[in-house]
């Protein structure tokens, strides 16, 4: 028997984490029957006056809202991190000038710890505290790219910081706090971990290849069209080759650009677009707003873009089977390496099925 991607165990390697999912194909035989139920929806107010993020309102902080009308960004009341927290810790400072730290080699290499600055901003997408990305308008949601661009250039500038991170955590299985439309912003002095993993590994593949990692990949994923979900002028949405999340998706600029700052006007208005279309077919797919947290990767904001260097975005959607029956990362995934049954291809194949309009809009 000829060993097959869609009927035998494999593993996959991930070429941007350098991480490997093992992927078990033969377990999902039985065919994709589609939901057909219309769930029950608890429509929210347009304002709820006990929301710490409806404009006016009083926020835990104690600070109040302005009577926003658009996008509305503040400084999290709650921070995880902070601008002024005192610098110490035995391990290098980050950055191009480390500080040798204290004590010996050994000591160091077993209890490594050092102080870490940053900010952390929440950013609302709209005053409405009944939307959601898939129920705004494309020039609404344009809106929030423009935001988290202008985010993206102010936090970046500031002298200590060199990574900023832009997230959303949708619902609460994914432990957001609020259904107000919002995302948060955490920048910090050092690159966080998955993000130095991709840089380096985008910077290996360019000195071994002489072409960009993600353009190469992108380009191809066109041509095969198997694992593409949403595709406009300027965007490609994949579920890539290596995903991990049943129904993760990739989101890349076509052209390549190191982040928000380099995109052209239109190629702004098509990620508004392409993310409206993504998200309102992720809710189609079991009729629920559809959790996951989404985050843009993008250039360090110190020193030079490292070479081939492409921005994206990843949706890490927990669902596996329904509204109510998610992928849980445990036993082998914890103590392995992550692991799924279907296959990014049929995952595709199921979310450009479903309706690029919403079903809380259809008749
Ligand atoms: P999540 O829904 O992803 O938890 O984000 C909400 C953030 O809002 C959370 O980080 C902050 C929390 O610290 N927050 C405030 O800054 N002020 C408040 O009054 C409540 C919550
Ligand atoms: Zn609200």
């Amino acid at each position: 028997m000829a060993f097959s991607l869609t009927d035998h165990p494999h593993r996959r390697y991930n070429p941007l984490t350098r991480e490997w999912v093992l992927v078990s194909p033969h377990r999902t035989k039985r065919p994709w029957q589609g939901q057909t139920d219309r769930p029950a929806t608890a429509e929210r107010p347009a304002y709820d006056p006990e929301c710490y993020l409806c404009p006016g309102n009083e926020r835990a902080g104690g600070e109040r809202n302005p009577d926003y009308e658009s996008v509305y960004v503040f400084n999290n009341d709650f921070a995880a991190l902070l601008p002024d927290a005192p610098e110490g810790g035995n391990s290098p400072a980050p950055g191009p000038t480390p500080s040798a730290g204290d004590g010996d080699a050994k000591t160091r290499s077993l209890f490594c710890a050092r102080s870490e600055r940053g900010i952390c901003r929440v950013i609302c997408f709209s005053p409405r505290h009944d939307l959601t990305l898939p129920r705004m308008e494309v020039d609404q949601i344009r809106s929030v790219v423009d935001a988290w661009t202008e985010q993206y250039r102010e936090i970046g500038a500031k002298e200590f910081i060199r990574h900023v991170q832009i997230f959303e955590n949708r619902g609460a299985m994914m432990g957001a706090s609020n259904p107000h439309p919002h995302g948060q912003i955490w920048a910090t002095e050092s690159i966080p971990l998955i993000p130095h993993r991709e840089i380096e590994a985008q910077a290996e593949y360019m000195q071994e290849h002489g072409s960009c990692l993600l353009c190469d990949y992108g380009r191809s994923e066109r041509e095969r069209g198997e694992r593409t979900v949403v595709e406009t002028a300027h965007w490609l949405a994949v579920a890539p080759f290596w995903a991990v999340w049943p129904f993760e998706t990739l989101v890349l600029p076509k052209a390549h650009r190191a982040s928000l700052l380099e995109l052209d006007e239109e190629e702004r208005g098509d990620l508004a677009a392409l993310l409206k279309e993504l998200t309102t077919r992720y809710d189609n797919l079991f009729l629920t707003s559809f959790p996951y947290s989404m985050g843009i990767h993008q250039a360090p904001t110190e020193g030079l873009t490292p070479d081939g260097y492409h921005m994206h975005l990843h949706f890490f959607p927990p669902l596996l089977r329904s509204a109510e029956v998610r992928k849980h990362m445990v036993g082998y995934e914890m103590l392995g390496e992550p692991q799924r049954d279907i296959t990014p291809e049929s995952a595709a194949e199921r979310i450009r099925q479903v309706s690029a309009t919403h079903y809380l809009s259809e008749g």
